[in-house]
């Protein structure tokens, strides 16, 4: 079944009310869900009317409605993408078998951890980015932000269904727990790193959905190869709408490189502080941004070394990036890959058993995407005529996880003392100075089709629709 039932008090394509005790449980944790969503979802959303995007049906046909929403009206439900009946494991001991429609006892405990890390994801990067709508660039940004806020809110919704339908009491605990932790807090943190850091203006905004939302690309991509057919039609389904994220991202970076170029041009200009005088972004700030998300991101592959990542794969758990595409054994026997590994304070190159080397395979494919990402923003600069370039910072600088977190390494990969590491990071990471002014611009932009002086307007509306449409109506 898999078109959405609206009718439903939790809309689903999974023919919830057929199982009137998984409905009755998820229905308890609503309220909670909504009370959340009143307590830590985008502050002062909660009277206006947003032009959002819902889905309709999980097929690739007729996917998105598009209409005008009161924000906490918006129908979170539970959509999984069709299933395969024939599909097979297609990777690690299990190989060949049938998938799983059930959690088999012996991979318990590891599957609810993987579905709690992602699940508590969800709601901290709703956390982070809850005063954003205060001071966005133009409607057009500020529905672009609640449209991902509601999304992850679903996305949240698909991780609770996960854990009521095929984890028993465990389970509803773990969802209830969901709930209470606070990204940032001191006492009940969310799980990750990245998502305990703050979202505190729009450029952060849009390095996070560039970067740390494509870490959520990449590990949906593995988890939708999963053995456990339910987590992996459930990400599938998520994966549709995490590419918008990451357009959100990708294209407001461009957009405010774009601005900065342009205004640079016409003043005939070359130093940030000349561009800062004329209120855009200056380019080396941009650099420290890139450096600080894209390097906590990093962090989010877990360690380089991982025996976690080895079982997760072997007992077919979570799979590699487009597993079916590879052309190997899809077991790893006897297979090494290279690993950095630290040596007298200097990084060397490792070679170790390539099942204990997953998360960092994982990190590879996301460096590389990450890298045609900067590429395409360095056309823009080039375009402008402009000799500056963004560049990616060497993977060991400003890690905090695996191996790499011990040694103190430089954006371009020497090794630094600390003493040194303290003279620079305020060329290297965003300081003080920088998220002050990257402040002092934002203010909301509240009139159809105008944009803060430090963003370029998109090429496009949303929907096709004219760049001056009223996105978001104040009531
Ligand atoms: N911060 O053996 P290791 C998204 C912990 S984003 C703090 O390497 P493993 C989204 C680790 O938990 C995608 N702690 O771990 C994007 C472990 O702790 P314990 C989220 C960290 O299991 C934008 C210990 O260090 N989904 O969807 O191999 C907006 C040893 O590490 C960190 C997933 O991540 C860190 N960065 O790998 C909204 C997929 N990294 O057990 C949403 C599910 C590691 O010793 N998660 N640790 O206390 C996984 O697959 C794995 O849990 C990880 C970690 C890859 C994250």
């Amino acid at each position: 079944m898999t078109v959405i039932d609206y009718s439903q008090k939790i809309p689903n394509n999974v023919d919830l009310s057929s199982d009137r005790t998984l409905q009755r449980a998820l229905e308890l944790w609503q309220p909670n869900f909504l009370s959340w969503w009143q307590d830590m979802g985008p502050e002062g959303s909660h009277q206006k009317e947003v032009y959002l995007r819902t889905a309709i049906s999980a097929e690739h046909a007729g996917w998105a409605h598009y209409d005008f929403v009161k924000m906490p009206d918006y129908r979170w439900g539970i959509f999984l993408a069709p299933q395969d009946r024939d599909r097979k494991i297609h990777f690690g001991e299990h190989i060949g078998k049938p998938v799983w429609q059930e959690v088999p006892g012996e991979h318990r405990a590891n599957l609810r951890r993987i579905i709690v890390t992602q699940g508590v994801s969800e709601p901290a990067s709703v956390e982070q980015q809850r005063h954003l709508g205060l001071t966005a660039p133009s409607l057009y940004d500020l529905r672009n932000l609640f449209q991902i806020n509601v999304e992850e809110g679903r996305h949240l919704w698909a991780m609770v269904y996960l854990l009521h339908r095929y984890f028993g009491r465990d389970g509803r605990e773990e969802a209830d727990a969901l709930l209470q932790r606070r990204s940032g807090q001191q006492d009940n943190p969310r799980i990750l790193g990245a998502f305990n850091e703050k979202t505190p203006d729009w450029l952060a905004f849009f390095m996070f959905t560039h970067f740390t939302d494509r870490d959520g690309k990449f590990q949906l991509c593995a988890l939708a190869e999963s053995s456990f057919d339910p987590l992996a039609r459930t990400t599938r389904f998520m994966l549709t709408e995490e590419a918008y994220h990451m357009f959100v991202g990708e294209s407001g970076v461009s957009r405010v490189i774009a601005r900065t170029c342009e205004l640079m041009r016409q003043q005939d200009i070359e130093s940030p502080e000349q561009a800062r005088a004329l209120g855009a972004i200056d380019l080396p700030t941009l650099q420290r941004y890139l450096n600080f998300h894209y390097s906590v991101t990093l962090d989010l592959f877990g360690a380089d070394q991982s025996s976690n990542a080895a079982i997760f794969y072997s007992s077919g758990l979570k799979g590699r990036f487009e597993e079916s595409k590879l052309i190997d054994d899809h077991q790893l026997n006897g297979a090494t890959y290279s690993i950095l590994d630290v040596k007298d304070g200097k990084l060397i190159q490792r070679e170790i058993p390539k099942l204990n080397a997953l998360n960092e395979v994982l990190r590879d494919n996301f460096i590389k995407d990450s890298e045609a990402g900067i590429g395409r923003w360095n056309k823009v600069i080039e375009k402008a005529g402009l000799a500056f370039r963004l560049t990616v910072p060497h993977k060991a600088f400003n890690r905090s996880i695996g191996t790499l977190s011990g040694v103190r390494i430089a954006p371009d990969g020497h090794p630094v003392t600390q003493a040194e590491w303290h003279a620079n990071v305020e060329s290297w990471l965003p300081s003080a100075a920088d998220r002050e002014y990257v402040a002092s611009l934002m203010g909301p932009i509240v009139e159809p089709g105008k944009f803060a002086n430090w963003i370029s307007p998109p090429r496009s509306g949303i929907n096709k629709q004219p760049l001056d449409t009223k996105y978001v109506r104040f009531n």
